[in-house]
């Protein structure tokens, strides 16, 4: 399973050095063969302390993490809808992510030039909004001609009840609005993702820019509205890089927050993490949340989703509490379970299979 986070903004906004940044950052640990895909799309491992600690504890000769893909995704421009600059490419490279990563522009430097009016990421918010508002309205349009046409010859209870959503998402899309901010049931979120909207994305929003630079409204703003939000200072980062820690500190510069802006884009994405853990490696993985004991199996190899018996189950901190499996075991802590078994974050798990 390959996650991939489109980095989004206007053009200027530091899109593309933050894109360096956090790909840089992982040459530079280079305890994962890092690989560019393409120019534009970078494979990031995802920091875990518990693969750390469970490694440590095991003596396992290797640590592999879960991993996540940026795309640095061409700077956007007003009229993108309607095929303007590269309007159509960009909006068409947003629907391939998994997730959004917006770009705001907070920071003030005469030297780079704004292809904005003037320094405002709530209004830059609002226009990237509108945009992807306006392509989904035409995505909706679409289908409410299909499901009317369907309707004209035979009403079925499930056309109406999609072209009831589908008219309540249109009167939001047409004001501008994006979908993910929304409340949905469960059979209309169902519907939603099959349309592949772009503003049905998740999204974490990256102030560029110091502390100083963004007011205590704007915060306010976000908050009030729980849009993720996460200040950083792209170009202090980038030329920060590759400094060690007591560098940092002689040259007094925060601690790099990229990390945490990894793990945030991970957590936006509804994932959680199971672990293994042996000798041989400790191992991070991907899973949905909701995700069944042989779901577990299956991302661990084909073979172990069909092939499932059964599961030896241990959260990670209960695991490295008791030091051993030996021990863990004597406390009871290890749990035999079965195919209906959801599997938790931070589970550490061993397929048992007939494969
Ligand atoms: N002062 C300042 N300049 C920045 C910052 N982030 C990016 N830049 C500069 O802005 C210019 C455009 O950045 P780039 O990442 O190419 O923007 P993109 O068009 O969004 O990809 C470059 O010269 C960067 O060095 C920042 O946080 N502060
Ligand atoms: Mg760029």
């Amino acid at each position: 399973m390959s996650l991939h986070i489109g980095i989004v903004g206007f053009p200027n906004v530091g899109k593309s050095t933050l894109f360096k940044a956090i790909t840089k950052k992982q040459v530079d640990c280079a305890n994962y063969p890092f690989c560019t895909i393409d120019p534009n799309v970078g494979v990031v491992t995802v920091p875990d302390r518990r693969v750390d600690l469970l490694a440590d504890l095991m003596n396992s000769k290797k640590r592999i993490y879960t991993t996540i893909e940026f795309v640095d995704i061409a700077g956007l421009v007003e009229g993108a809808n309607k095929g303007e600059g590269l309007g159509n490419q960009f909006l068409a490279n947003i629907r391939e992510v998994d997730a959004i990563l917006y770009v705001l522009r907070c920071f003030n430097d005469n030297n780079v030039l704004n292809v904005r009016p003037k320094i405002d990421p709530i209004s830059d918010k609002e226009i990237l909004d509108m945009e992807m508002a306006l392509k989904d309205l035409m995505t909706i349009e679409k289908r409410i001609e299909t499901v009317n046409k369907k309707m004209k010859s035979l009403v079925k209870k499930e056309d109406e009840k999609e072209a009831e959503l589908l008219n309540k998402i249109k009167g939001i899309l047409e004001q501008g609005k994006v979908l993910i901010d929304y409340d949905f049931k469960e059979e209309e979120d169902n519907l939603l993702k099959q349309y592949q909207l772009l503003t049905y994305k998740k999204r974490v929003y990256l102030l560029n820019g110091n502390e100083e630079d963004v007011s205590l409204e704007m915060k306010k703003e976000f908050e009030k509205n729980n849009w993720e939000y996460i200040i950083i200072n792209i170009k202090e980062e980038i030329d920060a890089e590759g400094l060690s820690e007591e560098e940092r500190k002689e040259l007094q510069i925060k601690d790099s927050k990229l990390d945490y802006l990894i793990e945030e884009c991970y957590k936006v994405l509804g994932l959680i993490t199971f672990l293994t853990t042996g000798e041989d490696e400790t191992r991070a993985w991907t899973l949905k949340n909701g995700s069944l004991a042989p779901d577990a199996g299956g991302v661990i190899h084909t073979d172990f989703k069909d092939s499932f018996i059964k599961a030896d189950v241990i959260n990670w901190e209960e695991l490295y509490n008791s030091k051993t499996y030996g021990e863990a075991r004597l406390k009871g802590l290890i749990r035999t379970e079965g195919k209906e078994y959801v599997v938790k974050d931070g589970d550490v798990i061993e397929i048992k299979s007939n494969a």
